[in-house]
């Protein structure tokens, strides 16, 4: 169905003369010899993408051609001086130069010649290189662009380019709104692998190269995924992703050796418990011999890790790397570290502190392959937070970016929420590490410090409904979330328009007005929940719906001080919790005064009375009623926008999401309604507009 095809619709084309300029130019593929197995998956999608949007079958033929016709091969090169920009690879290939460098995953594409002569040229660095080269090539297809004059190099920015599942082999998702696991049921893996194989299509498609597929939180029989009891049904999924370039990584349960090793420790410094887990890797790459490695939740939210045996994350991280070490494996270990039980006593114990205070003492100490892997922000994937003042202050250690494209506190894919300028304004983030230009992006793509491995990962919104994704517009985050890691310098409107344009087709007035909805889309969320960066707000545990206090007076150290003066959290120097000094100068004093702080950040920073003056030239408390009045009011006006669309898209997409945002302008109202009231009681200052009536 059109639901289930996401992005990849490869609609037929109707557009005649286009139709026969890109059957002519793709009608005969050139497959050099000696391919590998993802080249032939990218063969594959190619011709059945022809199938569908063409109606041809390709002739695939390893004989060179004088007619018109597709050339695929693997660059087979020297290692020589790099051309750098992809500008010098593809005139140095044109100049036929055989000892330029292309990167493994990169690729170029060009095309030569008229009529009979006809060229288009596709060459890859490696397999993976010309997978991602075809779905270039789908891509301008479905976008209906002529391929004439093609002259493309490219390839990606970011190393590690990776999904997290969230996955309980019960068959739930945790923080999954949209259905149940495609890999699991019932306590076991899936028998239809035909869905995870699609799931690998639409990963690669948009340059992914990795994925963990169990939950941090590692349960009972997820633990034994590492042991030759799971291991031959792990390697099948294994198999399935490594045909189109995607690594495989579990999630690995700590104290393994204790709960299933027959050990009676999982203290990282024990010798049996060190000499458990390389035996375990060496089963393990017996039966995946290309395993990517381990992701660690540890010392979390009741999770097991170092700390119960007086040990910290580097003794921890270092003993896993040990074990993975001679097979090349690698340790994501999360830094999602910080005291659930807690009371917020003084000022140390500020949850947004607690990543730093962990980590930056280690620094320098952890093993080559052992990547921190870094939420983006410093509490937990809130509709505004500031960056996580960990990036860049960790200059010998290995860097991974942590996303959540499911939707968790944005509305959970009942909401639409597109999340791209939000991970771009992260991205593009300076930290002043080292002085202006050191950018989040240059640290997740290694060049800041020169990391031996990095990137950015993120927590995968897919689930077994139809469609993926729970909400059809919520396509666009994974889509986006692959584009955007690949080149960060890529624009959140371009993206949105790449994607609207393969999902619903290249009608003009679709493509503007869902476009246009995606982008005001965050904005919108923000302007009716909880206001300023301030954050949570939200129905303890679920985490959907306004609960203005649900959080206030409990242990998670989540909190917004609101009483009948004033709000926010003070997190200043000298009179708050410090975390401000955690930030390099000038983002430290920048934060740290309240003339200065960012409007959207005050709340978050600062504690201020309710007639505190934005820089918008608005108090904070009619701040929050105007925004909050003028949020439900677009987001009924998504509904209308999508409703003008009735016609131009198919009807199950069409009703599928106008349901969801019918939802979201009536439930942006409950959000208005809560929030808008509980500050009016508080505050009893009255709305300037009068439309808040007690
Ligand atoms: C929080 C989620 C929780 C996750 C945790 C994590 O609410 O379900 O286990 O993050 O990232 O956002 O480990």
């Amino acid at each position: 169905s059109t639901l289930y095809k996401a992005w990849l619709q490869y609609a037929p084309i109707e557009d005649r003369e286009l139709a026969a300029a890109y059957s002519r130019q793709l009608g005969t593929i050139v497959v050099d010899q000696q391919q590998s197995r993802v080249a032939n998956a990218a063969v594959q999608e190619l011709k059945h993408a022809c199938q569908s949007m063409l109606g041809i079958v390709p002739n695939i033929t390893s004989e060179a051609l004088n007619s018109s016709h597709l050339e695929v091969r693997i660059h087979v090169g020297a290692a020589a001086a790099a051309e750098g920009a992809a500008e010098g690879i593809t005139e140095a290939m044109d100049r036929g130069r055989a000892d330029t460098q292309l990167d493994p995953e990169g690729f170029t594409l060009v095309h030569s010649g008229q009529g009979q002569q006809e060229k288009l040229v596709l060459i890859g660095g490696s397999g993976k290189g010309i997978l991602y080269g075809v779905f270039h090539l789908l891509r301008l297809l479905a976008s209906h662009q002529p391929l004439t004059g093609l002259k493309v190099a490219d390839q990606p920015v970011n190393r590690l380019r990776m999904i997290n599942q969230w996955d309980n082999v019960d068959g739930t998702v945790e923080r999954g709104y949209s259905g149940q696991s495609i890999f699991y049921e019932n306590g076991r893996f899936t028998d239809n692998l035909e869905r995870v194989r699609d799931y690998a299509r639409l990963l690669a498609s948009v340059g992914m190269n990795a994925i963990s597929i169990n939950n941090v939180n590692v349960h009972e029989i997820e633990t034994r995924f590492i042991t030759a009891e799971y291991l031959p049904t792990v390697a099948k999924v294994a198999d399935i992703f490594r045909e189109y370039g995607i690594t495989l990584y579990l999630s690995i349960n700590f104290a393994a050796p204790l709960h299933i090793g027959g050990v009676s420790t999982s203290d990282p410094l024990n010798e049996e418990v060190r000499q458990w887990w390389k035996d375990a890797a060496d089963e393990i790459y017996d039966h995946i011999p290309d395993f990517g490695g381990f992701l660690v939740k540890a010392d979390s939210e009741h999770r097991p890790g170092p700390f119960a045996y007086g040990r910290d994350h580097a003794d921890g991280a270092n003993m896993l790397a040990e074990a993975l070490e001679p097979h090349g494996g690698l340790v994501i270990w999360r830094c999602f570290v910080y005291n659930c039980m807690q009371d917020w006593r003084d000022r140390s114990t500020d949850r947004a502190r607690a990543a730093y205070d962990h980590f930056t003492p280690l620094d320098g100490r952890f093993k080559d392959n052992v990547l921190l892997q870094i939420k983006n922000g410093p509490m937990d994937f809130q509709v505004r937070e500031p960056v996580s003042p960990l990036f860049g202050s960790m200059k010998e250690t290995n860097q991974v970016l942590e996303f959540q494209v499911a939707q968790e506190y944005t509305g959970q894919q009942r909401h639409v929420c597109y999340l791209v300028p939000q991970w771009k304004e992260v991205l593009d983030f300076d930290t002043y590490a080292d002085g202006a230009g050191s950018e989040v992006k240059k640290i997740t793509n290694g060049s800041l410090h020169g990391m031996k491995y990095s990137g950015i990962a993120a927590v995968s919104n897919i689930g077994n409904d139809e469609n993926w994704t729970g909400h059809t517009l919520a396509q666009a985050n994974l889509y986006g979330f692959g584009r955007l890691i690949w080149n960060p310098e890529l624009s959140s409107e371009g993206i949105a328009e790449e994607w609207t344009r393969l999902t619903f087709g290249n009608d003009e007035s679709v493509v503007k007005t869902v476009c246009r909805m995606l982008m005001q889309s965050w904005p919108i969320y923000e302007s009716y929940t909880s206001p300023l960066g301030v954050g949570w707000m939200i129905t303890p545990h679920t985490h959907y719906g306004p609960d203005v206090d649900g959080y206030e007076y409990s242990r998670w150290g989540t909190y917004h001080f609101a009483d009948r003066d004033g709000m926010g959290v003070d997190r200043t120097m000298a009179t708050g919790t410090g975390y401000t000094a955690q930030y390099f100068e000038p983002n430290a004093a920048l934060y740290d005064s309240l003339e200065d702080c960012p409007d959207e950040l005050l709340l978050f920073f600062h504690h201020v009375p309710y007639s505190h003056m934005l820089k918008s030239g608005k108090t904070v408390i009619q701040h929050i009623y105007d925004t909050h009045f003028e949020g439900a009011e677009a987001a009924a006006g998504l509904l209308d926008a999508w409703t003008s669309l009735e016609g131009k898209v198919d009807p199950e997409r069409f009703a599928q999401v106008a349901q969801r945002l019918a939802d979201q302008a009536e439930h942006a109202k409950h959000w208005r309604d809560v929030i808008n009231t509980y500050f009016y009681r508080k505050s009893g200052v009255p709305d300037d507009s009068g439309r808040i009536i007690y």
